[in-house]
């Protein structure tokens, strides 16, 4: 199966439940409202469907606070689906339902799993078009990569650890892929990406690093009309989408869905 990190037939997402009021978060600024969590991502749902992909919900998980972020118990990439091993207690449980969920859509002999060892969530990943870029996180260990580095290289991508800060949840908090070849990244991060054309994200808007690139547009979050002001500036097709909820319990919008294409 082909591979590209901004064009993609298929996304993957869960819907969250009302359990999403315990998320874990590293500061409490209030729990999420599961009202307003479902419309927002109704509304996510939504968009990514418009840019013409098929979009896959699945029911919402309820013992897993968590789980509406399924980008971090699995990675999709060149046509296979491997399940990790989320760094968070509460979460490591995700990776059955990751399991259950991407099976019917990529085939068993395309999921497989992460070998015991390590941990490693998908937040702290990011694919590009020749390689895969991974952040050393409180999520995210040595042991964790040195088992997914074989599993990537056999898939015919390069996987590279790039520094980042110890400050952020994730690698991807801080930044978000815009084309084949330039990068969003916070201030911190910006001298990370070697090979890479680099924007930096408009101070005090660093919750707005994590948008992502799907098919023709580049989803930011609405509440940081700097960022999406700068990238329109620069020819980027902008679209935003409400975040609060999410952004809450420390999720970006990359958390929201896994990315992927399958043949027609
Ligand atoms: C967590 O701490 O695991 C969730 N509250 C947020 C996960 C965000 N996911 C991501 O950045 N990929």
């Amino acid at each position: 199966m082909g591979h590209s990190s901004c064009h993609f037939t298929h996304a993957f997402c869960r819907q969250p439940g009302e359990s999403v009021a315990r998320g874990l978060r590293a500061a409490d600024v209030g729990d999420p409202d599961i009202g307003r969590f479902r419309q927002a991502h109704a509304s996510y749902v939504a968009a990514l469907e418009r840019t013409g992909a098929t979009v896959v919900v699945a029911e919402p998980l309820e013992a897993f606070p968590d789980s509406v972020f399924v980008e971090d118990p699995a990675l999709c990439v060149a046509g296979m689906a491997i399940i990790l091993r989320p760094g968070a207690e509460s979460r490591f449980g995700e990776r059955e339902a990751a399991r259950e969920a991407l099976t019917p859509i990529f085939g068993a002999e395309h999921v497989i799993d992460l070998p015991e060892g390590g941990i490693v969530d998908g937040g702290d990943i990011m694919v590009t078009e020749s390689e895969v870029l991974v952040g050393l996180s409180a999520r995210t260990d040595e042991a964790g990569v040195a088992s997914l580095r074989p599993i990537v290289e056999e898939l015919g991508l390069k996987l590279r650890i790039l520094d980042m800060p110890d400050t952020i949840l994730h690698f991807k908090t801080g930044c978000g892929l815009l084309d084949e070849e330039t990068v969003f990244a916070i201030p911190q991060l910006t001298q990370s990406f070697a090979g890479y054309r680099v924007i930096e994200c408009p101070v005090g808007e660093e919750a707005a690093a994590n948008l992502i690139r799907f098919n023709d547009k580049v989803f930011v979050s609405a509440a940081y009309s700097r960022t999406q002001d700068l990238l329109t500036s620069m020819g980027y097709d902008v679209s935003a989408i409400d975040n609060r909820e999410a952004e809450k319990i420390d999720g970006g919008l990359s958390c929201m869905s896994l990315r992927f294409s399958l043949p027609r």
